[in-house]
């Protein structure tokens, strides 16, 4: 028999679930829009998915397997609705990925069919996040995630040393999932690997990051770029850094592509999580860049400062003052949705169009770099704008 308790709980998620979310007003940058609510949590989590419902076996209805934050989701537009491949991370701190679709992607998201699994190829592999779904023009949906393992080579008093690999599946429907091996690359560690969606010269194109440590990416990081002959033995030769950290930026310390890059007209806009260091510690920011039509390797627009960063309550969560993006999703009518993270606890969607975007991007002067400079653009941009005042 189902305990009771189940009913009372149900109730009151449903009326988050059927929420409706609203635009925040108080907000505006002409950009994005942000939303009052995130757009999905935690408290999302079906009922079935964390209690034992039977009365006999949980008499007193106890929470069995809990969760502590639904973050960072891949993010596809498929067939007309919009799915989010989360990173749901349990009270034991694993993380597992699990489906959520919503009609019109800004709310009433829901949990549907159950957590994805697949064959195990890799014994080693202990935990797994991140993943970004990038609709391939071979016809076939990939996830590339972050594969993390115990670093074997630690001594035996660390337990806590590990190391990041490209873990990659695939599906054609979001419930069958083949896995292929890791992406294999010339560096010792990798996180925030992406699929290109093209074929670039008949080859898989993937945008990596390359690493020597699991948290610093050492004498490594920046955005890279790698080619690799087939996609069930992906393995990358070479990988050139297109887009390099830099001092007194907001990818300072690290950086990393986001979801695949969007293309448009004037080019493949990307976008990318950028670190810098604070006394509170790290601070992440998204940012965008576009590389060319032709040549996704060559950049050709870097807008300065950062696009989407921690807004009042988003500044804090379990890893406080972080916002980051695996996936974002265009519709048929060009409106974008940017799904993003804050603070590794919960989701929010920021929505735009291509025009904004590529507006956003390609029109936002650059970094200069200097402060002298800085306050010489800024003066300029006051002395243009006062001309047109006192016309
Ligand atoms: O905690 C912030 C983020 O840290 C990592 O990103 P990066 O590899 O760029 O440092 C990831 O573990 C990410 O999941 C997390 O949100």
């Amino acid at each position: 028999m189902i305990h009771d308790k189940y009913y009372t709980l149900k109730e009151k998620q449903e009326a988050l679930l059927e929420r409706k979310n609203e635009v925040n007003t108080e907000f505006y940058n002409g950009i994005y829009e942000r939303y009052i609510f995130p757009a999905l949590t935690r408290h999302h989590v079906p009922i079935h998915w964390r209690f034992d419902l039977n009365q006999k076996t949980n008499p007193n209805f106890q929470e069995r397997l809990g969760v502590n934050a639904a973050f960072n989701p891949g993010a596809l537009y498929f067939e007309g609705k919009y799915y989010l491949v989360v990173r749901m991370e349990g009270l034991d701190r694993k993380s597992i990925f699990a489906l959520a679709v919503s009609d019109n992607g800004i709310d009433t998201f829901r949990f549907i069919d159950a957590p994805l699994v697949w064959d195990d190829n890799d014994a080693t592999e202990t935990n797994m996040y991140d993943m970004r779904l990038v609709h391939h023009e071979d016809g076939f949906i990939y996830g590339i995630y972050c594969s993390e393992s115990k670093d074997k080579d630690a001594p035996v008093m660390d337990t806590s040393s590990a190391t990041a690999q490209a873990g990659l599946v695939r599906t054609k429907d979001l419930k069958t999932w083949e896995r292929l091996p890791n992406v294999e690359t010339p560096s010792p560690q990798q996180r925030n690997v992406v699929l290109h969606p093209e074929f670039i010269d008949g080859k898989y194109a993937f945008y990596t990051r390359p690493q020597d440590g699991f948290i610093s990416t050492g004498t490594g990081g920046g955005i890279a770029f790698g080619l690799t002959d087939t996609i069930e033995q992906p393995v990358i030769r070479e990988e050139k850094v297109i887009h390099e950290r830099r001092y007194h930026t907001i990818y300072e310390v690290k950086n990393g592509q986001g979801p695949a890059p969007i293309k448009t007209d004037k080019g493949w806009i990307h976008i990318a999580h950028g670190v810098r260091n604070t006394a509170a510690g790290l601070r992440y920011v998204l940012y965008t860049l576009a590389t060319d039509l032709d040549d996704p390797t060559k950049v050709i627009a870097t807008p300065g400062g950062h696009f989407i960063a921690p807004y009042d309550g988003e500044r804090v969560g379990d890893v406080s003052n972080v916002i980051f993006c695996n996936g974002a999703v265009v519709n048929e009518k060009n409106e974008v949705f940017i799904y993003y993270a804050s603070s590794d606890t919960r989701i929010h969607v920021a929505t735009t169009t291509i025009d904004k975007l590529v507006d956003y991007t390609f029109n936002t002067p650059a970094d200069p770099f200097r402060s002298l400079d800085n306050a010489k653009q800024r003066k300029n941009l006051i002395e243009r704008n006062e001309a047109l005042l006192n016309k």
